[in-house]
This record gives C-alpha cells, sequence and structure tokens, in this order.
C-alpha cells in the first residue's frame, strides 16, 4: 500500500495525500449513518492530476470513492471498512472557467460549491436555479453525481436538465471533454447523461457546463395551512393553472416537521403550524413587476380559500421574511438530525397519487408501529416526498433503528411501488440501498444498468458497492 501513496504523493504533492486522523473529517457521513476508513484522502488541483490519480490507482488495483461536499443522503461518499479505500476529494477543483451571458451558460469545476455558482449568475444578472438545503457545502460534482434536485423542480428540472456538458475522467483515466454548451447535439448516444446520476460510479466529473436563466423581476413567497394532503394537491392544480411558468416552488410540510423546526429553531417563528396538520410553501416568480405578481398570487389564495382548499395564508412582506420561509423549510433536515437518528425515504409518485399514498401509508405504520412519528414534507409540485420516520418518543433512536427500519423500509417502499412511484426521486442509492433497489427496479433495467457498469468501468474500482453490485 505504501506503493500507492508514494505514487500518489508524486503526483499531488504529499501536503495533499492525507493519511491517518488526517482523513478523520472525509470519513464520516452527513448523517452520522457510518464511519469508514480510508487508505488515504487524496486532493488533486485539477483535471489532469485526478487522471493521473486514477491510472495510479488502477496501476494498484485500488478502488476509488470520489466526494464531493459530502452532504450526500445515501452513504456514497465515504469509504468502506476495510482501510483499502482512495478518497478522491474534489474540494479543490474550485475554478469558475467562463460564464458566458449570451449563450446564458456557465462553465466551472466540479469542486465549485454550489452557492458560488448561484452568486457567479446573479452578478451577471442571471439566474443558476439549482437551490438546496445544503447549498453552502455541496459541490456542483455532488449535484450532478446525484441528479439533485431542490426546491425550483417544478419550474427548472433536476440537475440534469440544467447540464449542457461534462468533463469526465474515464475508469482507466483519460479525459473526455465533453464540455459543450450546446443545446442542440445529435451525435450519437448521450454520454453525459450516463455520468449524470451515476454517482461516481461510472467516472469521474471534473467540469461542466450548466444553464443559466433570466433572473425574475420580483418574487414573492407565500405560506397557506392546508387541512389534507388532498387539499395540497388541489391548491396545487390551481397554481399551476393560474401562475403557469411563475410557479417556482410549491413544498409542503406536515405539522410534526413543523414541531421540529419550531422546537430546534425557534427563531424561525413557524407560522401558523399549529393550526392545521399541513402547511404549503409557495413561490411565484414574474417577469412583469411586483404588483402583478402581488395580484396573481392574492387571487389564487382567494380563489383556494373560497373553494375550502385553503384554511389560512400570509403572503412575505419583504425579502427577510421570505427568506424565513424558506429557511424554516430548509432547516427541517437539521432539525431532524438534532432530534436523532431517523429513518428517511426519499420517494416520488405520481401527484395524482399522492394523497392516497400519504392515507394508506399513514395508517399502514401507525398500525404497525405505535407511536411512530412521521416527518413528512417535501416537494410536492414534483411529486417528491421525504417521507422520514422518527421513532416513538419513548424509544431511544439507535435501538428504533436497529429493531425497525427493515420493517419500516419494506412498508414504504412496498406502498411506493403499489402506487407506482420510485423509492429515490433525488438523493439517489449510494451504499444505504443498494441491495434495496433489486427489489424494486425493473429486471432487465438492473441488467442493462449492470452492463453499462461493467463496459465502462471494468476493473469495478470506481466507487464499488454504490448504485449497483455486479
Ligand atoms: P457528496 O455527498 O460528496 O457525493 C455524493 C455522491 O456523488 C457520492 O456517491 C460521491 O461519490 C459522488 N460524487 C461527488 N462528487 C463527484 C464527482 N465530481 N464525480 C463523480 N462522483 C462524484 N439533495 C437533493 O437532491 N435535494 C435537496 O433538496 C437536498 N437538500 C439537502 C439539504 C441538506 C441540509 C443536506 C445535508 C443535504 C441535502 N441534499 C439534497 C443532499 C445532497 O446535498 C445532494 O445530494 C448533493 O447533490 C450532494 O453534493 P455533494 O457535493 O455534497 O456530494
Ligand atoms: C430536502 O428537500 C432534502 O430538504 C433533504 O432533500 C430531505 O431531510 C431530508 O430527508
Ligand atoms: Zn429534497
Amino acid at each position: 500500500m505504501s506503493e500507492v501513496l508514494n505514487a500518489l504523493r508524486d503526483i499531488v504533492g504529499a501536503k495533499q495525500v492525507l493519511i491517518d486522523a488526517d482523513c478523520q473529517p472525509f470519513e464520516t457521513d452527513w448523517r452520522k449513518r457510518v464511519t469508514g476508513k480510508a487508505l488515504c484522502v487524496v486532493r488533486p488541483a485539477n483535471t489532469q492530476e485526478v487522471a493521473d490519480i486514477v491510472k495510479a490507482c488502477v496501476r494498484h488495483g485500488v478502488s476509488i470513492v470520489p466526494q464531493g461536499g459530502n452532504t450526500g443522503m445515501v452513504v456514497g461518499a465515504v469509504p468502506d471498512a476495510s482501510g483499502e479505500q482512495v478518497v478522491l476529494s474534489l474540494q479543490r477543483l474550485h475554478r469558475i472557467r467562463h460564464l458566458d451571458p449570451a449563450n446564458a451558460t456557465i462553465t466551472a469545476e466540479a469542486g465549485v460549491i454550489l452557492q458560488q455558482l448561484q452568486v457567479a449568475a446573479s452578478e451577471q444578472g442571471l439566474l443558476y436555479p439549482l437551490s438546496l438545503g445544503s447549498q453552502g457545502s455541496c459541490t456542483l460534482g455532488g449535484n450532478l453525481s446525484t441528479n439533485a434536485g431542490g426546491t425550483q423542480v417544478v419550474r427548472y428540472g433536476n440537475t440534469r436538465e440544467l447540464c449542457l456538458g461534462l468533463e469526465v475522467v474515464t475508469a482507466d483515466g483519460e479525459i473526455w471533454q465533453g464540455l459543450s454548451g450546446l443545446r442542440k447535439d445529435n451525435t450519437g448516444y448521450d454520454l453525459r447523461d450516463l455520468f449524470i446520476g451515476a454517482e461516481g460510479t461510472l467516472g469521474i466529473i471534473t467540469a461542466a457546463t450548466m444553464k443559466l436563466f433570466p433572473k425574475p423581476r420580483c418574487q414573492l413567497t407565500a405560506w397557506a395551512t392546508v387541512d389534507s394532503v388532498q387539499h395540497a394537491v388541489r391548491l396545487l392544480e390551481l397554481a399551476r393553472a393560474r401562475l403557469n411558468a411563475g410557479l417556482t416552488g410549491f413544498e409542503m410540510m406536515n405539522q410534526f416537521s413543523m414541531s421540529l423546526v419550531d422546537k430546534h429553531f425557534p427563531e424561525r417563528r413557524v407560522p401558523l403550524w399549529r393550526e392545521a396538520p399541513y402547511c404549503v410553501l409557495l413561490e411565484l416568480s414574474d417577469m412583469e413587476s411586483e404588483d402583478h405578481a402581488r395580484h396573481s398570487l392574492e387571487g389564487l389564495l382567494e380563489e383556494a380559500m373560497g373553494e375550502g382548499c385553503v384554511g389560512n395564508a400570509i403572503v412575505a412582506e419583504n425579502l427577510s421574511q421570505a427568506q424565513n420561509l424558506w429557511l424554516i423549510r430548509e432547516n427541517i433536515t437539521m432539525a431532524q438530525a438534532n432530534e436523532g437518528l431517523n429513518i428517511k425515504h426519499d420517494i416520488s409518485l405520481p401527484v395524482s397519487a399522492i394523497a392516497d399514498f400519504c392515507a394508506h401509508t399513514d395508517a399502514a405504520l401507525a398500525r404497525e408501529i405505535p407511536g411512530v412519528r412521521l416527518v413528512n414534507f417535501g416537494h410536492l409540485g414534483d411529486g417528491n416526498l421525504h417521507y422520514n420516520v422518527q421513532c416513538p418518543a419513548d424509544v431511544p433512536h439507535q435501538v428504533f433503528l436497529e429493531r425497525e427500519e427493515a420493517r419500516v423500509n419494506a412498508l414504504v417502499n412496498n406502498a411506493v411501488k403499489q402506487f407506482h412511484g420510485s423509492i429515490s426521486a433525488e438523493h439517489g442509492i449510494g451504499s444505504l440501498k443498494v441491495d434495496t433497489l433489486p427489489k424494486y427496479k425493473d429486471p432487465v433495467a438492473l441488467a442493462l444498468m449492470r452492463r453499462i457498469k461493467q463496459a465502462l468501468d471494468p476493473k469495478g474500482l470506481l466507487n464499488p458497492g454504490r448504485v449497483i453490485r455486479v
């Protein structure tokens, strides 16, 4: 093993090859579900160094775990317990290479933090719409590798829809120059879409060209109470009809998830949460003016109240109120983590099936595990729920996970299948769901995935044990 360490030191310099205790910050996943042991953490500064590292690892038969901001939810970016895997941190690939206002694109390296991309676009009067609670630490490479979603998907799509081109280091250390700002290119198979969402199992993304959009002239945020999931879905239908492309966010939160924010982040002052079992957070982006936006949004809320699908509602008066409403929604993940270890389900369903899914699954869980606490929230606008589960109040978190996690997962995932959904809408498979996926994915699709993995990474050295076992 010292041979591979020396080879890596020759490529990046001794300072950028971390060993022993220095590896610790890279060895535990964000949710603190798993702590692994790395052979080393290597920190290249450019694409050529990444390619040389991959070649060295191939020569020595050592596997590679790519890591960006390590904010992933499914234990995909940390090493296993063997002490034999190299963690390849992309954080030092942090240059924005080019912003092209006329083409409305930005080309940046994999380690650029999402928030930096948003700021760079904004400084040119443009919008990079990807928006996640982890945006202060997650990276472009991680966003692409997980095909991250977030809160603007209802209008702008997932990371995949935002990407026009990639630069990738392949499993044998070649550099594929696929950076392109083209919106149309039909010259054969779409390699780009293979690497997006592959969670580092097919290649290392080193840079990408992403779409930018005009910045809306005005954004308004509303917070509304609804007394059922069915009414939240009806509000979505009304919002789509009235606001059309102006609808840029539509999130739902159940009362328990809001109570967790109220408990762990009292400074957020969650509005209206005691009044109803669910609240909806809705964002309108308008290209005309604030008056036009207010008129549209107030019209929508009046109609919804008239129909009885909204009970009470507020519209943020200014930017800081709007930001606070978004922070309430984004703080649910942290509030749940502060409450204790938990079970996450990152599911999607046809929007038309969500109310029935919730009625069915809420009842089944309450029946099977009395006292279980549901943290049901998420991106209702695109059919993605975070149908998370916290232990009953009187059961220790760790004990609950050991006893009930498999049973809870089976119950929820079976219901997802019954209602024609997906067991992962945005967080991916990682190692946490690698043995669950085969139970729910079409067998022909799985066989094709396995063949793609074997074709692109025949030695199986890129993030083994993640997404699909070969
Ligand atoms: P990492 O966690 O470092 O890696 C994720 C996966 O990608 C791993 O499998 C890793 O091996 C691989 N990888 C990383 N970089 C590369 C690369 N350059 N080339 C090849 N493979 C690579 N996710 C959502 O989709 N929507 C949300 O709304 C959302 N909100 C979140 C809120 C919070 C508070 C937190 C903590 C997480 C949230 N996430 C969300 C999950 C997470 O932030 C995203 O999955 C994000 O895209 C991961 O980026 P990262 O840089 O941290 O990647
Ligand atoms: C979000 O939408 C993230 O906030 C995290 O995808 C969801 O905490 C979760 O389960
Ligand atoms: Zn999410």
